[in-house]
């Protein structure tokens, strides 16, 4: 096995021991990395039913065959446990050196155990563990943690850490790095807190195996320059993702006032153009050449660095118009370490349940020192925001009245910035994604678009599910960032290049969607495992909202999506996957992708369909 380790790091924070760990080299061909081994192993190692916020579960950090090599965008990091939010398979990816990091170290994956009795750091130094004492940096937000430790590490270590949300145990709480990456919607960073876990650091000093180390080396090299070529190059440089404000508003996605409408009038003021008039730098996840981390001063002149999300969900969809205000928003969920996507979520729900007269507390839309303060309450669990900390599912349950119709989450998850009024594959992929409501697996709004809002036809189903295999499977499998694929059209062919000069495989992209497939059968195993007789289809469907009350502004004015349409669609989907009409994998395919062990197990939690 080359390109790949061929080691984990099995870390016991109950004992405060960690041993390193050989693994074959069929788990690497048949999983790849990144999200592959993540399930991989928590369908192998956790037993079912298991407190996501218990010793039992396992905090992953994985990377990919080609992570820590000189090639284009590559720094990145899966994250990944049974989640608090969703309770069942979760996971993000972060921009970090820690990905590097762990593969100089000479690691594929380190595997966080049981509980720390006291709140620690792990240092990983080459083959070296040390656990160090993090009583003082418990309280600490996330900025002022990764500061401390820096002056200690320096600025090449990996660091990640945990926020007061992670420490709280906030069901969206997550991992953040470098003032302004963060990762792990699901709350992966609760589950770090869970184990009393502040920070991690990695530094590693090794080379890292390849196949044909100075071809890959020059390949790199060109796909970097190649990259420079591509015309969108110039204009995603100056605005990266908060390109996307004006586009979504345009097209009637932009996510309004808790998603019931498409389009913000204010939208002219938080969107890619007043950003680049007040941005002062620029900061992005190692091995990049066109980092896309936006950095501005916030209203009182700290720095925040803003992605569309961040601008979607904390902007428009609480009805603050003020791109400074913003930022001032994402700073603090930076620094107490909240994901910002469903964070915006909860706020937008409390503002329509305050506006409906569901609760007490008055909270109208946009207003910045509110907000600011119920985003604090929900870090620190005080009032209100100790139920909003659970997330918008159980927060509805709580409220009660026909608020589950309006909130906006999948399975759990809360949705991303596109409302899907008008977009039925966006819903589908949204309602198909293997964590809930994210759009990382399939983006597809934008293909949608062009291809024409009302159609519900087959090819929808189609490019949902190509999607899914390329960036849901492969892109998270090798833990690459596919900006570089899909905003600039960098191609596909670059990776398998990469993949064969890395590791001396051949595979083709056809190859790699059956690894992508294998993936998300796991995945779709694992939900299923979970639930168990309380799963169906149901499961599968986007929020109600976007059935039930049309758009009331903009030039979409009146459009839902149609109920039985979208079954149909969900029929399609379930049948061009090999799953059967409740969505759970029929025993024929599992076969087919080599999952034979998993119709055993999984026939004990529910009946198979052959
Ligand atoms: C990702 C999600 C996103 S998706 C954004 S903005 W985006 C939000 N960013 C947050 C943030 O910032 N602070 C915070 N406290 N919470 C945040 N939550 C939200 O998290 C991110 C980039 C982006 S910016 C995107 S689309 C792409 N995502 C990739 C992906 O998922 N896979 C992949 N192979 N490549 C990707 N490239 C891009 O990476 P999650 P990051 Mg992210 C301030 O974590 O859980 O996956 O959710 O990690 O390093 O910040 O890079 O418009
Ligand atoms: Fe990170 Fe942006 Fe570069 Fe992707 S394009 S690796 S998200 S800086």
């Amino acid at each position: 096995m080359i390109g790949w380790n061929g080691l984990f790091l099995r870390v016991s924070l109950s004992r405060l021991k960690a041993v390193a760990e050989k693994y074959g080299g069929q788990i690497a061909r048949e999983f790849l990395g990144g999200r592959g081994f993540a399930i991989k192993l928590l369908w192998d190692e956790l037993k079912p039913g298991v407190d996501p916020l218990s010793s039992g579960n396992k905090l992953i950090f994985v990377a990919g065959p080609l992570t820590g090599f000189g090639l284009p965008s590559s720094g990145k990091l899966v994250v990944a446990a049974k989640s608090p939010l969703t309770g069942s398979y979760g996971d993000g990816n972060i921009g970090t050196l820690a990905a590097v990091e762990m593969r100089k170290a000479g690691y594929d994956a380190v595997i966080f155990e049981g509980r720390s009795k006291k709140p620690v750091v792990a240092l990983i130094r080459d083959k070296q563990m040390e656990f160090l004492d993090a009583g003082d940096l418990w309280g600490l937000n996330s900025f002022e943690t990764e500061s401390f430790l820096r002056r200690e590490y320096g600025r090449t270590a990996g660091i990640l850490c945990i926020g007061p949300a992670g420490e709280n145990l906030v069901k969206f709480a997550n991992i953040v790095c470098q003032e302004g990456r963060a990762g792990g919607r699901p709350g992966i960073g609760a589950v770090m807190g869970s184990k009393n876990l502040k920070a991690v650091i990695i530094m590693g000093s090794g080379d890292l195996p390849a196949a044909y180390p100075k071809e890959l080396k020059d390949l790199g090299s060109e796909g970097y320059r190649e990259i420079m070529t591509k015309p969108p190059y110039g204009f995603w440089k100056r605005q990266g993702t908060m390109m996307t404000v004006e586009w979504s508003q345009e097209n009637s996605v932009l996510p309004t006032r808790n998603f019931s409408e498409g389009v913000f009038e204010k939208a002219e003021a938080i969107g890619g153009f007043p950003m680049e008039e007040a941005k002062i730098s620029q900061r992005g996840c190692p091995n990049c050449n066109m980092i896309c981390g936006n950095v501005v001063k916030d209203s009182y002149g700290r720095e925040s660095e803003l992605d569309y999300e961040n601008v979607a969900m904390l902007g428009s969809n609480i009805g603050l118009g003020n791109l400074r205000r913003v930022a001032v928003l994402n700073r603090v969920a930076d620094e107490l370490g909240l994901d910002t996507i469903s964070l915006g979520n909860v706020l937008g729900f409390a503002m329509e349940a305050s506006e409906k007269g569901l609760i007490e507390e008055d909270y109208s839309w946009g207003k910045l020192k509110a907000t600011r303060a119920l985003i604090e309450d929900v870090a620190y669990r005080r009032g209100l925001g100790n139920m909003l900390a659970e997330g918008v599912r159980l927060a509805a349950k709580t409220i009660g009245g026909e608020s589950s119709r309006w909130a906006m989450h999948v399975k759990g998850l809360e949705v991303t910035g596109y409302d899907c009024h008008a977009a039925p594959a966006m819903a589908l992929a949204f309602a198909t994604s293997s964590i809930g409501a994210h759009h990382k697996d399939a983006w597809v709004i934008s293909w949608e678009v062009q291809f024409g809002r009302e159609s519900y036809a087959e090819e929808k189903v189609d490019k949902v599910i190509d999607f899914q295999r390329i960036r849901g499977g492969v892109f998270e499998a090798l833990t690459v960032c596919r900006l570089p694929w899909i905003e600039l059209g960098f191609e596909l062919e670059w990776y398998t290049k990469f993949l064969r000069l890395a590791t001396g495989l051949e595979m083709t992209w056809k190859d790699l969607n059956v690894i992508s497939d294998r993936i998300y059968a796991l995945i779709r195993a694992f939900w299923i495992r979970e639930f168990g007789r309380e799963w169906s289809r149901g499961m599968d469907l986007p929020p109600a909202r976007w059935f039930e009350e049309p758009l009331t502004e903009g030039p979409l004015r009146g459009a839902r999506l149609d109920r039985r349409k979208y079954d149909a669609m969900l029929d399609g989907y379930y049948a061009k996957r090999g799953w059967d009409e409740r969505g759970i994998p029929k025993k024929q395919t599992l076969r087919n992708l080599g999952l034979e062990d998993v119709i055993n197990r999984l026939g004990r939690h529910v009946e198979l369909s052959d």
